[in-house]
């Protein structure tokens, strides 16, 4: 047990120093380890759409954001930016999945201005009202704004 500590303390560190730049947190209590890359505050990038910051986040190896808990959720409203997260219903409206394929069980649409919302011309979830703990919208995913990735690494 404190050797499997140890271990995971080591690859955390080697993680911290390789991808320093771009390391933000991650959530203390998640059940896996989880690298979050911020390209929020990376001034060299630009806002992109979906599809294109899904692409960026898989060059590092991760993936757009999948939000399965609360705690993930009040993280990501903490940056108070319109971001991208891994949440799409392109495949069948209404049926909103994750792009690990899963479908959503927790949500947290902003309720009080109905969202989901948009119908077939919005199919992309976003951080939106990052004010209020439910924060997400659906928005049209050729719109451009800045993202968030997570890269899973547990063993
Ligand atoms: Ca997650
Ligand atoms: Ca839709
Ligand atoms: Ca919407």
């Amino acid at each position: 047990m404190l050797c499997l500590f140890l271990l995971m303390g080591l690859i955390t560190l080697v993680l911290l120093c390789k991808y320093n730049r771009n390391i933000i947190s991650m959530p203390k209590s998640s059940q896996a380890m989880h690298v979050f890359y911020d390209d929020v505050s990376n001034i060299s990038s630009e806002p992109k759409s979906w599809e294109e910051s899904r692409q960026n986040c898989r060059q590092k190896g991760a993936d757009l954001m999948i939000i399965n808990s609360r705690e993930e959720q009040n993280f990501v409203n903490q940056f108070k930016k319109h971001l991208w997260i891994g949440l799409t219903d392109s495949e069948t409206e209404g049926t909103w999945k994750w792009v690990d394929g899963t479908q959503t069980t927790t949500s947290y649409w902003n309720q009080g201005n109905k969202e989901p919302n948009g119908g077939t011309w919005q199919n992309c979830g976003e951080i939106d009202n990052y004010n209020i703990e439910d924060s997400w919208n659906d928005a049209p995913c050729s719109n451009r704004q800045f993202w968030i990735c997570e890269k899973r690494v547990s063993p």
